[in-house]
């Protein structure tokens, strides 16, 4: 049986301070978005998920994007260093968190950056997205860290969004989902199906053909049911607004044995 764990972040105080990529500051309400991340946290509880809750980082707004401060293959946990400088205070607790854990904690390095939100991971393919935050030498860094591990890295030019998996993440049986407009190039996935939404890009799959997604996507889940899949919707209206997504708000750890 394999151990289902996910570190996840509260929102902080200062969760509507959050980076914007576009347009106008939006407004957030904080109380509301504590409520959607704890309907998140229960859903990831009920569908059999032991959550970690990663110490508060106060000082840094987007903290709760709790994902980008690290990415894990096998034991491996790799810190990243995020783009955005507001939020490189994100990832100490992050690491102490792993490895807390039990993993292996190895670090990207300056001139390197490298956000979790570009990593997506299907079996042993690592795909890496170098777009805004994540720069070429932190995909070389990536590349050094899971290359002896057995892991494939495939490099994805990300140029219409802020992270790869704002753009495409995958099914348990591999196929990659995206909402095209979005997604630089498609034929890079062996297997590639379209979705209707943005947000129905993003799916966590939860075990079981369980798939986590936001209340934002209904054509999407539809789809996705209607192909065998049990979408579980949860609303992260607040999230969204900053340019979240269901992944971002966890790191999922397989391969991790406290
Ligand atoms: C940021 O711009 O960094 C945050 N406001 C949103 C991060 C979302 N993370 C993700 O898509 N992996």
């Amino acid at each position: 049986m394999p151990s289902k764990k996910a570190l996840i972040r509260r929102p902080g105080p200062r969760i509507a301070e959050g980076l914007v990529s576009a347009g106008p500051r939006p407004h957030i309400d904080p109380a509301l978005a504590t409520r959607q991340w704890e309907a998140y946290v229960e859903t990831l509880a009920a569908h059999g998920w032991q959550t970690f809750e990663v110490e508060p980082a106060d000082d840094c707004p987007d903290a709760v994007f709790v994902e980008d401060a690290v990415t894990v293959f096998r034991n491996v946990a790799l810190i990243a260093r995020p783009g955005a400088a507001s939020r490189r205070g994100e990832t100490p607790g992050v690491e102490e968190a792993v490895a807390r854990l039990g993993a292996s904690v190895n670090w990207v390095w300056e001139p390197g950056t490298l956000d979790g939100g570009d990593v997506l991971k299907v079996g042993r393919t690592v795909y890496v997205g170098r777009g805004g935050r994540t720069n070429a030498d932190g995909v070389r860094q990536l590349r050094a860290a899971f290359g002896p591990l057995g892991a494939r890295v495939v490099a994805v030019p990300v140029t219409k969004a802020l992270h790869l998996k704002s753009t495409v993440t995958a099914l348990p049986d591999g196929t990659v989902i995206g909402y095209e407009p979005l997604v630089d190039h498609p034929s890079l996935f062996p297997r590639f199906l379209p979705v209707p939404e943005e947000s129905g890009a993003h799916v966590v799959l939860l075990g079981g053909g369980k798939l986590l997604m936001a209340a934002s996507a209904p054509k999407s889940a539809d789809l996705l049911a209607d192909v065998g899949f049990d979408p579980v919707l949860v609303d992260i209206g607040e999230f969204e607004k900053l340019d979240g997504c269901v992944t971002c708000l966890s790191v999922r750890l397989r391969d991790l044995y406290a």
